[in-house]
């Protein structure tokens, strides 16, 4: 009997633990996570395309750093890159976090990306931006850059990557928002 107990208690324990650890990452979700967007300036390169338009929200990251790797969508432009993520309902956004290739065939890391949310997709917030320094890495590097402390409310999440002066290869396989 107490054996008997004692591995109940056990099973109980092993539910409690699965469960707990389910909602954690649930609590601690990207909102992001499966949910659409566009493109709303230049669309990606006919050989590193989004055909379906799920590969930034999709969870998978390349697995390597290099350029012909299928998860990376590849945009060139001169002008800033913009995508605009649906939440599907408000959400309260504290961080936006964007994953890029840089340094492998001609890839290279925005000069700055900016932020702006909307509830209606028509009105938007101030724009949040974050300036990169970082040169050119000499091999191929993933990198993710986040802005942080954001505290804006909407619906619509619409990023943008301003390329280097001259425009540049953008490369991204994820963008993450909390
Ligand atoms: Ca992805």
């Amino acid at each position: 009997m107490r054996v008997s107990n004692r591995m109940m208690k056990a099973l109980i324990l092993c539910i409690a633990v699965f469960a707990f650890s389910g909602q954690a990452m649930a609590a601690e979700g990207n909102l992001a996570a499966q949910k659409t967007y566009v493109y709303e300036a230049k669309q990606p390169a006919a050989n590193y395309p989004d055909p379906d338009g799920v590969k930034l929200t999709d969870g998978k990251l390349a697995a390597a750093a290099v350029y012909y790797d299928p998860a990376w969508v590849g945009v060139w432009d001169i002008a800033p890159i913009v995508i605009n993520v649906d939440l599907g309902s408000s959400q309260l956004i504290s961080e936006v976090r964007t994953h890029f290739l840089a340094g492998n065939a001609g890839t290279k890391y925005p000069d700055m990306i900016s932020v702006s949310v909307s509830e209606d997709n028509l009105n938007w917030s101030d724009t949040i931006s974050l300036s990169i320094f970082d040169p050119v890495p000499s091999t191929g590097t993933m990198q993710w850059f986040a802005i942080s402390q954001i505290n804006l409310k909407g619906r619509w999440v619409r990023l943008s990557y301003k390329p280097p002066t001259g425009g540049a290869n953008i490369f991204i396989d994820e963008i993450e928002i909390y």
